[in-house]
């Protein structure tokens, strides 16, 4: 039986980071559905802009060879919806969200993944905007 894989996240000034948590959430499973937050959702969570817009973010996911189908993650509230209507078997984060989603432990397996160190979207706008 083939298993579903679900991760979420924003994916701004998308980065080696954003790839091998993809890549390791891919190998998981047979199928990945990715949710890219939208627009709105990244104001409410992180009070700013992305840099690269939901259509964009959405593109960029998309095309990457480990990634089966995106979708617009329009509400964090929603998490249990999308992994029902997804059917996934296995819910994917980066360890910044430890213990986070144990409460799906009811409906599919909850894995934490450690993030790549050293390399983030906010150091890499400040180095860019920094000029160093
Ligand atoms: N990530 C990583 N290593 C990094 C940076 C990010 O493994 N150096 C992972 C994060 O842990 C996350 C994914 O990459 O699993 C996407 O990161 P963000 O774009 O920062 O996502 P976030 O804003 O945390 O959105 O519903 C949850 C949210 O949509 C998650």
């Amino acid at each position: 039986m083939s298993r579903t894989v679900i991760t979420f996240g924003t994916f701004d000034v998308f980065h080696v980071g954003h790839l091998r948590v993809i890549e390791r959430a891919a190998a998981l499973g047979d199928r990945l559905v990715v949710g890219v937050s939208a627009d709105e959702l990244n104001m409410r969570k992180k009070g700013r802009e992305p840099v690269f817009s939901q259509g964009e973010r959405l593109a960029i996911v998309a095309a990457l060879k480990p990634v089966s189908e995106v979708f617009v993650e329009e509400s964090l509230e929603l998490k249990r919806e999308y992994i029902q209507q997804y059917a996934a078997d296995v819910l994917v984060m980066g360890d910044d969200w430890e213990g986070r989603f144990d409460e799906f432990k009811d409906i599919c397996e909850v894995v934490y993944l450690t993030r790549t160190p050293a390399i983030s979207t906010t150091a890499l706008i400040e180095k860019i905007s920094g000029g160093n």
